[in-house]
């Protein structure tokens, strides 16, 4: 591929194109593109390939080119110069061209003249909606003090606001839905027992064997850690899969346990315990590396394979099989430590148990192991830490969740603010994140904006989260502007090591006759200057401070266009790097809790119910896909599984239409259709995450399928970290009106 296209020439033509084409004709165009980008390539020649571009559909952060024709983004592609997810891009990757395009995206600032949850949009300049969101926080820090602001951020644009608003204004209430409601108990516990957070970082590719707990990878799509997964698998790594339903992982297993949710800790405890009491772990690695291996061996004593047979509902001759298999392949197992780990409140002990597995196997810094790989080194670039709000948090002031990830549990600040104790919150910014879909027990949620004096949201979608704001604002896309660094390793670590620098530049120009989107520098800075903080402002651009960054290992954005936006270097060798194992780990009971993974029960479903478990289709990411119409009409609405036995009871069949009902009483606002299936537990009801918004602004996404957020009204909280526990609420089948028991 040639890459022949001067970030310099592409700006002036894409600036020029970009104001002499009106909206509609846009539109036009892009609808001929609507079905195209993947059946035929021949319909792309004349365009030109502009490097530089990392997606930003979900979190990963694929390294992309753009084929622009007339300054318009015509197709995604993996940039071919990637050692991570090379030339592949996934589905939703690929649809990025539709959101870029989508003509429901936010244009102008919007001040809200109706109701919060109702809301009537009048469009007003910059000036006016930076004024007013600057001078109302203004006038709340002055009433209360800085703790009186709340912000909720989700994504590499949310992070330079969110450093202001901590590390300038001063507020500690800071809730990262990365943390709270998805990684933060795997990060704390591995922190607290290896030393090091998780990441994903497990050579699979390398793995004699590959371990996984819920992780479904193949609906979970990041595409260059499914690479690695596959590669394993073709490179004959056996698999293990516990997970009550047949996902995606468990149709390739070797081994696939039908576990009951919530009990994954004492499986892990059982398997260790026979490991130990069989001498079939790793003696060496953990006399090497172990510390208090002894309280651990005691602590777990008791988990016997029947104990845990009887508690996880799975025989315990699989258990045992599990077992064998893992210590037969040891050290060359991949215990993978998971992602989305906030699942029922008793979270930390179940991650702690995998990374004592990972230790008690001594597979840590070998072949198909755990292993960290040396990121490069590049500069920082955001606002100076002003104040430190940090002993000011609601869990340290409350000396609650010893163990929480940064920021301040989002169940804190949601119970402080609806109650004012121990002090009012009042002010809240959402960005880039959306809690309405995102945060169990939405109905707190609304209580806390309801009480809120102002509620600012900046996004580039309509969403749940912005029918809630009084002020909101336009951001431009992902594909519109320069932001953070995305550095890395090659994933296959046999391979000669090689490190790789590059930075989110954009693709097509930002700027447009028919909207006025900012950037979350531009718009962070203008804020600032409006709250009398001018003088703290690091960088007055994007472009300045992904420049700053890159300075930082003596690069730039000119050197890395030269380089296909893709800067390679050697690095290190990550094999033969040890971690030593707090096995049992004496902080952790000094704060009052268990210092050996130990299994806690949680809630089971009332007569008649079960529970609700949720997770990802491949084609969508999260919440934010929904509008986007060549996604939605892979998997128009997630069906609801249920097994096939209940369904024969209930008389119900497969592509039923039906609602879920939960255990206060809430009904799902949207239906779907009924998949049965032997591939899921009698006391479980699965559907996915990702639908059912109830914006109805959105043209493609408004009122379809079933939000599974909406049906989790009980929280648990992890106790250790102050993480939601989100796998608790339990549901019954609607169907023409009328509720269905689920038999016990
Ligand atoms: N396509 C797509 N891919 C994504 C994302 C996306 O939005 N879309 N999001 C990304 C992000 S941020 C994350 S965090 C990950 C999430 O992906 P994962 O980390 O893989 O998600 P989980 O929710 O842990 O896993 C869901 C699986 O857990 C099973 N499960 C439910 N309860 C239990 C239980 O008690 N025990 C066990 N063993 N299994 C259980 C479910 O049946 C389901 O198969 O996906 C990432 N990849
Ligand atoms: N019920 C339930 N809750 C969950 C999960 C679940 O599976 N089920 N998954 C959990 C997990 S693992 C995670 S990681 C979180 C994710 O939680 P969120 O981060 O809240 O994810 P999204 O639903 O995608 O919402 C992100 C918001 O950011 C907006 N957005 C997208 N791009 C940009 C941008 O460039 N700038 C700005 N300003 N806004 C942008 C989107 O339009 C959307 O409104 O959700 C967690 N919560
Ligand atoms: S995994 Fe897919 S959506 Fe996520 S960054 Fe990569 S291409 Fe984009
Ligand atoms: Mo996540």
């Amino acid at each position: 591929m040639t890459i022949n296209l001067t970030r310099r020439k592409f700006l002036q033509s894409a600036g020029c194109a970009a104001a002499a084409i009106p909206f509609a004709r846009m539109a036009k165009a892009e609808d001929v593109f609507v079905r195209t980008p993947y059946t035929a390539p021949g319909s792309f020649a004349g365009t030109k390939t502009v490097t530089g571009g990392i997606c930003g559909m979900c979190f990963w952060r694929c390294q992309m080119v753009g084929k622009v024709r007339d300054g318009k983004l015509v197709k995604l592609e993996g940039n071919p110069k990637s050692i991570d997810n090379g030339k592949s891009i996934c589905a939703r990757g690929n649809a990025g061209v539709k959101l870029l395009y989508d003509p429901d995206r936010l244009k102008y600032p919007l001040k809200n003249i109706g109701k919060r949850g109702a809301p009537v949009w009048k469009r007003i300049s910059w000036d006016e909606a930076l004024d007013e969101c600057a001078s109302r926080m203004n006038a709340i820090i002055d009433k209360y003090d800085e703790k009186s602001l709340a912000i909720f951020p989700h994504g590499s644009s949310a992070k330079y606001p969110m450093e202001f608003f901590e590390y300038v204004i001063g507020t500690p209430n800071n809730s990262e839905a990365s943390f709270f409601q998805c990684r933060g108990s795997r990060d704390m516990a591995y922190i607290h027992t290896l030393g090091t957070p998780a990441g994903e970082e497990v050579d699979m590719p390398n793995a004699k064997a590959i371990f996984m707990l819920g992780t479904h990878l193949g609906e979970n799509v990041h595409v260059s850690h499914l690479k690695k997964y596959l590669k394993g698998l073709e490179n004959g790594a056996k698999l293990v899969v516990v997970d009550p339903r047949f996902s995606a992982s468990a149709a390739k297993a070797d081994i696939w346990v039908q576990i009951k949710p919530g009990t994954d800790t004492a499986f892990l405890v059982a398997i260790m315990n026979y490991l130990v009491k069989e001498e079939k772990y790793d003696k060496e690695y953990v006399d090497d590396y172990g510390y208090g291996f002894d309280d651990f061996v005691e602590g777990i004593s008791h988990a016997s394979l029947e104990w845990a047979a009887n508690i996880c509902d799975v025989p315990a001759k699989q258990i045992k099989q599990v077992a064998d298999l893992l210590a037969a392949n040891a050290p060359h197992v991949s215990i993978h430590p998971g992602r989305h780990t906030t699942w029922n409140g008793n979270d930390f002990q179940r991650e702690r148990g995998l990374a004592c597995l990972t230790g008690l196997l001594g597979t840590i810094g070998v072949k198909g192991g755990f292993v960290k790989p040396k990121n490069p080194k590049v500069g920082r670039c955001g606002w100076p830490r002003v104040v430190n709000p940090h002993e000011e948090s609601l869990h340290y002031q409350g000396e609650m969740h010893p163990f929480s990830p940064p920021g301040t549990p989002t169940d804190l600040i949601r119970e402080t603010a609806v109650s004012g104790d121990p002090y009012p919150i009042k002010g809240m910014i959402a960005w880039g994140q959306n809690p309405m879909q995102t945060i169990p027990d939405p109905g707190l949620t609304i209580k806390m904006i309801e009480q809120m004096d102002f509620v600012m949201v900046c996004d580039v979608m309509p969403t749940d989260i912005t029918m809630y704001a009084d002020i909101l604002l336009p951001e431009t896309s992902y594909l519109e502007r320069y932001d953070y660094v995305k550095r890395g390793t090659q994933w296959d670590y046999s391979q000669p090591h090689q490190q790789y620098i590059s930075a989110r530049v954009p693709l097509v120009s930002p700027t447009s006759a028919d909207h006025e989107r900012k950037d979350s520098v531009w718009i962070t800075n203008e804020l600032a200057k409006r709250m009398n903080c001018a003088e703290h402002i690091p960088v007055k651009s994007a472009e300045e401070m992904v420049e700053t960054i890159l300075a930082g290992a003596e690069l730039s954005l000119k050197q890395l266009q030269q380089e296909d936006g893709i800067h390679l270097q050697p690095g290190e060798d990550p094999y033969g790097v040890s971690f030593d194992v707090d096995f049992y780990n004496s902080n952790v009971e000094e704060a009052g809790f268990p210092g050996a993974p130990t299994y806690v029960p949680v809630p089971q479903p009332p007569k008649g119910y079960a529970r609700l478990v949720y997770g990802r289709v491949p084609v969508h990411s999260f919440n934010r896909t929904q509008n986007n119409a060549w996604l939605h009409n892979e998997i128009p609405r997630n069906p609801v599984w249920v097994n096939d036995e209940i369904a024969v009871h209930l008389g119900l069949k497969d592509g039923d239409e039906v609602a879920l009902v939960n255990d206060v009483g809430i009904v799902s606002a949207g239906t779907s259709i009924l998949k049965t299936t032997p591939g899921i537990r009698k006391d479980v009801i699965y559907t996915s995450h990702g639908y059912g918004s109830r914006n109805p602004q959105l043209s493609v996404g408004a009122n379809v399928g079933i939000d599974d957020n909406a049906l989790i009204s009980n929280r648990t909280i992890d106790p250790e970290t102050g993480t939601h526990g989100m796998r608790n609420s339990f549901v019954r089948i609607v169907k023409e009106g009328k509720i269905l028991d689920i038999p016990a």
